[in-house]
């Protein structure tokens, strides 16, 4: 049975060995580029050994021998528990490199708890998931035949053995473990494996990023760029080495052409650079990202390079009216922060890399110009901020370590400063990093969230555990981020000057919604200083469910799936509990629906269509009211872009990459041009007109106030022009008798000639759409081509959701249709191309209604 296997017994570890051998005799000795360490192998649980994929894990690597299924389908998670007791071991056969040199082993990523050996010998321990290790290649006493294992001890033991151990239970109440066995506190591992509320445990190990042979003569130490004054006529930087450089040549480019620059050095280790007339970099949406590329060479012939954008980013804090503001900064012009947290768009990080690209692409498209890099889960690759640099995504950047304390020890505190130390220096000079963060919410857990009696902390055990984290977060780690230059930084986020008054400054984690139960008034009454954190969550594509085995709302499988519990509010409350309550405010409650009454419909529709419309009009009031509140609020990141699995979560694009509708939403809200109506004057037509472009918006903006069974009772048109960056507030001259009943108001504003650009178009009601009355005279007109689908109307038709069996997405979705107002709706296939649609079914909220009792 086994002699086929190529990676079991004798004969395929000395195939293994023969390749590894060839493969190296192949590099050419004068390519001082890293050289991978390849013909990896694992150990499964019957030791036989087998073909291991690094970068990857155990859960990967099991699945591909198909030893595990996969934990994303149906209820596999729960089967595969067992990996995490184990200990697993991986090796290869270790070629040295060819060619003079001094040459280091690197393991870019081991997860987490490693020891590696060379023929038996141990040359390193590892503890830390987020560092990289090197081991000069002298000290692994090579033989030019020699074998490299690495052992990973299971994370859980050995947490479980560090939280014996400690003096006080360390908090880590998000773990989906008893008190007591919440081991993620302890280890520097990502916490998002131990289980999360969107997303399941599965505590991997392994080898999770490249290891490689690395030429250490020939690198530069690192530098830091440090911008001392910045504009469009002259770029100033100061840069400084690390340690010693001599004889240091530097070279400037942009897009491969050579660019001119002043270069002075100015102390042994100390250079200034100055560009004249630099092209700057600009947040998406505020103007272009141009990248410059520098090369070091020093007189020894060690090397770096480094591709940035000329820019500044600062953080305005200073008081003003409303507290202090928390205000981002760059080039001197403040911007409005739009944007979203991300986790990692895969459980796995080996499959999580590929994914990237279009998670980027959707944070695009959407309009957003910066990303939280969340504390749960890790710290992005080098592709990840490549694609924020080039894209124009300003990077909130978090440490990792979420809703939990940490160990008092000084090994879990060294371990982490080094991590924090690799990181800051690895992420400082990127032009994308807008700011750290501590953590995410441990600050605001710790005061907030019970956990003194929830884990008997009290008196001298309390307040070592409160000075164990201010020891890392307000001394140490601040510190450190100074020290290396790494630039803004709070201790947690959220984080605020007064914890008394949370919404006067720093950031907000606004969950009235949600966890609160609040309706989505609350966005605009408790307006904070920038919101880090708001969301709802939805149940995503029923094809995305179906990947994860899920057939029907019936399943036991995506009962599974909720993992948001809410037992503080009513025994048993759930996720589930809460979309219904907000479906059932602002739509319809999706169990009140009698779904067979639509043909081809089922419950799970449903669910899916009632919680993604609710999901988008709450994130859509949201940001509307963020940015009306500009000046007050300048920022506005939901909760969260995309998820690790096929599950139900607070995702705007699911795990296959498909947007819910309340992706389409944020979209649209996060217009540069965005027109958002208001009532808030008596019965007066009011409008509030942002434009967040740099240049002025000249334009016409066309209203009309219609009824619900399609008739034009009021309009009016007029000129508008905005000037960049700020926006206008106008109201109609006349009382117009506005019925919030039983009207709509839709607008349109085009640039200056009609035939023009539309800046931006859509339509409000004034009371929840659920709440009214849609008439159905009719049903709507649809007209499917190779393109898309064109729709028209004789009366107001809100929540059109369009679907096709075909891979891809409408460019528009979820939104009303206006009598009067053909649509024309491309379909996009899945590299972006506009392709046919094939068949295609339209459903919307009025048609739900009349058929509802
Ligand atoms: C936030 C996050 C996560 C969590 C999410 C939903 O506060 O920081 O910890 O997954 O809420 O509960």
């Amino acid at each position: 049975m086994h002699t086929t296997d190529l990676g079991s017994g004798m004969w395929g570890w000395g195939m293994a060995l023969l390749l590894v051998v060839l493969a190296g005799c192949h590099s050419d000795p004068r390519d001082a580029g890293p050289r991978s360490v390849e013909g990896w192998q694992f150990q499964d649980t019957t030791e036989q050994w087998r073909p291991a994929e690094v970068p990857g894990c155990i859960h990967t690597d099991l699945l591909a021998h198909g030893i595990i299924e996969s934990p994303f389908l149906q209820r596999n998670e729960e089967d595969v528990q067992w990996i995490e007791d184990r200990d697993w071991t991986y090796r290869t056969v270790l070629t040295p490199p060819r060619g003079e040199g001094d040459w280091a082993l690197e393991f870019k990523g081991l997860d987490t708890y490693a020891e590696v050996s060379v023929n038996g010998s141990e040359v390193l321990r590892a503890d830390n998931m987020h560092r990289s290790w090197r081991i000069p290649m002298g000290r692994l006493g090579l033989t030019g035949r020699d074998t490299l294992q690495v052992r990973f001890e299971s994370p859980v033991r050995r947490g479980q053995a560090l939280l014996d151990a400690s003096p006080w239970p360390v908090p880590a109440s998000n773990e989906a473990r008893p008190i007591g066995q919440q081991t993620s506190a302890m280890s520097r591992k990502a916490m998002y494996h131990f289980g999360w509320d969107w997303g399941p445990r599965l505590v991997t190990s392994g080898i999770w990023k490249p290891v490689q042979w690395v030429r250490t003569d020939l690198e530069l130490p690192p530098f830091r760029l440090m911008p001392v004054s910045i504009d469009s006529s002259r770029a100033e930087y100061r840069i400084e080495w690390d340690a010693p450089v001599q004889g240091l040549t530097a070279t400037l480019s942009r897009e491969g052409s050579s660019v001119s620059m002043e270069w002075t050095q100015i102390a042994p280790n100390v250079q200034r650079m100055v560009i004249e007339s630099p092209a700057l970099w600009w947040p998406n949406g505020l103007g272009e990202q141009p990248l410059y590329t520098l090369n070091f060479e020093d007189e020894h012939g060690r090397t770096r390079n480094w591709r940035f954008g000329v820019r500044t980013v600062e953080w305005n804090r200073s008081p003003d009216a409303f507290g202090n503001a928390m205000q981002c900064v760059v080039n001197g012009i403040p911007v409005q922060v739009r944007g979203a947290n991300v986790i990692p768009p895969d459980f796995f990080p080996v499959r999580a890399e590929r994914q990237w690209n279009r998670v980027v692409d959707d944070a695009v498209e959407a309009h957003m110009n910066m990303l939280r890099v969340w504390g749960g889960a890790h710290y992005g690759d080098e592709a990840f901020y490549d694609l924020c640099d080039e894209r124009g995504l300003l990077v909130w950047q978090d440490f990792m370590n979420a809703c939990a304390m940490v160990p008092g020890d000084v090994a879990w505190r060294d371990n982490f400063l080094a991590e924090a130390e690799e990181q800051v220096v690895r992420l400082r000079n990127r032009t994308s990093l807008a700011i750290w963060a501590g953590n995410n919410e441990s600050e605001k857990a710790w005061r907030d969230w019970g956990w003194q009696d929830l884990y008997g902390l009290h008196g001298a055990d309390s307040v070592a555990v409160e000075q164990a984290y201010r020891s890392v977060f307000e001394v140490a780690l601040p510190e450190l981020v100074l020290r290396l230059g790494g630039g803004e930084y709070q201790p947690s986020s959220p984080h605020n000057l007064d914890p008394e008054r949370p919404r006067e400054s720093g950031d907000q984690h606004d969950w009235g919604v949600w966890f609160g139960k609040t309706g989505f008034e609350y966005y605009s009454e408790e307006a904070g200083r920038f919101a880090s954190e708001f969301g709802l969550q939805s149940v995503p594509d029923r094809r995305t469910l179906a990947e994860a085995g899920v057939i029907g709302l019936e399943d036991q499988v995506l009962q599974f799936r909720q993992r948001c519990t809410m037992d503080w509010l009513e025994p048993g409350f759930d996720g589930w509990d809460m979309m219904r309550h907000y479906a059932g405010l602002y739509f319809f409650d999706p169990e009140s629906i009698d779904s067979g009454s639509i043909e081809g419909w089922d419950s799970l529709d449903a669910w899916i269509y009632l919680t993604q419309l609710t999901q988008a009009e709450g994130l859509r009031q949201a940001v509307e009211r963020h940015r009306c509140s500009a000046g007050r609020t300048s920022g506005s990141l939901y909760w969260q872009l995309d998820d690790v699995w096929p599950t139900v979560s607070w995702s705007t694009v699911d795990h296959a990459g498909r947007w819910k509708l309340a992706h389409h939403a944020v979209r649209h809200a996060n217009q540069p041009l965005r027109v958002m109506p208001d009532r808030a004057q008596g019965d007066a037509v009011a409008f509030r007109v942002i434009n967040d472009r740099p240049v002025e918006a000249r334009g016409v903006l066309s209203w009309a106030l219609v009824t619900l069974s399609g008739d034009t009772v009021a309009s009016g048109r007029f000129g508008l022009t905005v000037g960049p960056m700020t926006s206008t507030a106008w109201q109609a001259d006349e009382e117009v008798n506005v019925l919030p009943e039983s009207q709509v108001l839709a607008w349109r504003w085009t640039s200056e000639n009609d035939a023009g650009e539309v800046f931006d178009e859509g339509s409000r009601t004034f009371r929840p759409v659920g709440e009214l009355d849609w008439m159905l005279l009719g049903e709507l007109g649809v007209q499917t081509d190779d393109e898309g689908v064109t729709l028209e109307t004789r009366v107001p038709v809100p929540g059109v959701w369009l679907r096709s069996a075909e891979e891809g997405r409408f460019e528009d979705n979820g939104f009303t249709l206006m009598p009067g107002r053909p649509r024309t709706i491309r379909f996009m296939g899945p590299s972006g191309e506009v392709t046919s649609p094939g068949e295609v079914s339209v459903v919307h909220f009025g048609q739900l209604q009349a058929r509802t009792p």
